[in-house]
Parts: C-alpha cells; sequence; structure tokens
C-alpha cells in the first residue's frame, strides 16, 4: 500500500527558515465521521514528534492562512492529484512554499483510525499524518527501510521515537534543540 504521493514543490521560503510558527489546522469539518477531537489529536502527536526533535514549535490557529492547512478529500479535489478510494494512495503533503505550500490532503475513503481503534483493520491517522507533515515541513522520502519518511505505510507504536535518519533530516533543516549544562 503506498502511503502517499510527494508533490514536488520547491524548499524554500518561509516555512524553512522559521523555526517558532509552524501552525497547522484542520479544515475539514468532520472528516470520515471521525471525531474532530480525536482527530486533531492524531495530528498534534504527529506535529509533537517533529518539533521534539528540532527547533519547530507549532501553534494551531483557526485559520486559512496557516502555514500547514489539513484537508479530507475524496476522488478529485481541485489540485489535479486525485485519490483513488480506498487504498494505494493514503495521502499527500505539499513541500513549503506558497498557496498550497505545506498543506497536507488524506483521502477520505480510507478507513482511519485514532488511537484507541489501533487494533482494527484500517490505517493508523498518527503514522501516516507524522509521515505526511515530514512533506509539509521540506523532507523528501528517504530509502532507509524503517524511516518515517520511507515511502511505504507502516504502522507505529503510541509511544513511537522518530528514528535516525528522519531526526537527521529534521534537523539539518531547523536545528537541533541543544541543552546547556547548569554548572
Ligand atoms: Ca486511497
Ligand atoms: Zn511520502
Ligand atoms: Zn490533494
Amino acid at each position: 500500500m503506498c502511503k502517499c504521493e510527494t508533490v514536488l514543490g520547491t524548499i524554500c521560503s518561509d516555512i524553512a527558515t522559521t523555526t517558532e510558527t509552524t501552525i497547522a489546522s484542520l479544515r475539514t469539518e468532520q472528516p470520515s465521521g471521525l471525531d474532530t477531537g480525536g482527530v486533531r489529536l492524531e495530528l498534534s502527536k504527529a506535529l509533537d514528534l517533529w518539533a521534539r526533535n528540532s527547533k519547530l514549535t507549532f501553534q494551531e490557529i483557526n485559520s486559512d492562512h496557516a502555514d500547514i492547512l489539513v484537508y479530507f478529500h475524496r476522488g478529485y479535489h481541485g489540485d489535479g492529484y486525485p485519490f483513488d478510494g480506498r487504498g494505494q494512495i493514503l495521502a499527500h503533503a505539499f513541500f513549503p512554499g506558497k498557496d498550497r505550500g505545506g498543506d497536507a490532503h488524506f483521502d477520505e475513503e480510507e478507513i482511519w483510525l485514532l488511537e484507541d481503534e489501533s487494533n482494527e483493520e484500517g490505517t493508523s491517522l498518527f503514522a501516516v499524518a507524522a509521515h505526511e507533515f515530514g512533506h509539509s515541513l521540506g523532507l523528501a522520502h528517504s530509502s532507509v527501510q524503517g524511516a518515517l519518511m520511507y515511502p511505504w505505510y507502516q504502522g507505529l507504536s503510541p509511544n513511537y521515537e522518530l528514528p535516525e535518519d528522519d531526526r537527521h533530516g529534521i534537523q539539518q533543516m531547523y536545528g537541533k534543540i541543544f541543552s546547556f549544562a547548569t554548572c
């Protein structure tokens, strides 16, 4: 099952240089009939994975001006990269840039699972969102098997930590959190 189809954009501009307020906002009211609060929680957990490993911080705002807009769409949805029903393409995201840059789209026809249903048949929203937000932040696919940015879907455990390859990638772009000794 192909996790996503990456839409290549230019890596440049705001998101790639700003570390303070990269902002995600969910723009679909009731995605796939899921509880919106639960969806937002999974999305914020996915962003947190990147924030914990870099200087990035995220703030959710309810505005179309957010850097990362999140939509659930089905079929053709106006960006030239139609979804394909259940399976195959699960989501895609745009590299940082103008207009759609940074945005993440999820195929509404997938069976999306929130954490508390993770033993059921379906696709983990957290796992796919974590990967897509990597693209939103400017990361390309990794050829390292087991990396989060590896292009094929893999489920993630709830206490998942960012693999070395991805951590290295995000820190190359946004810097590390340095801790100083206080003595
Ligand atoms: Ca699909
Ligand atoms: Zn991808
Ligand atoms: Zn799209």
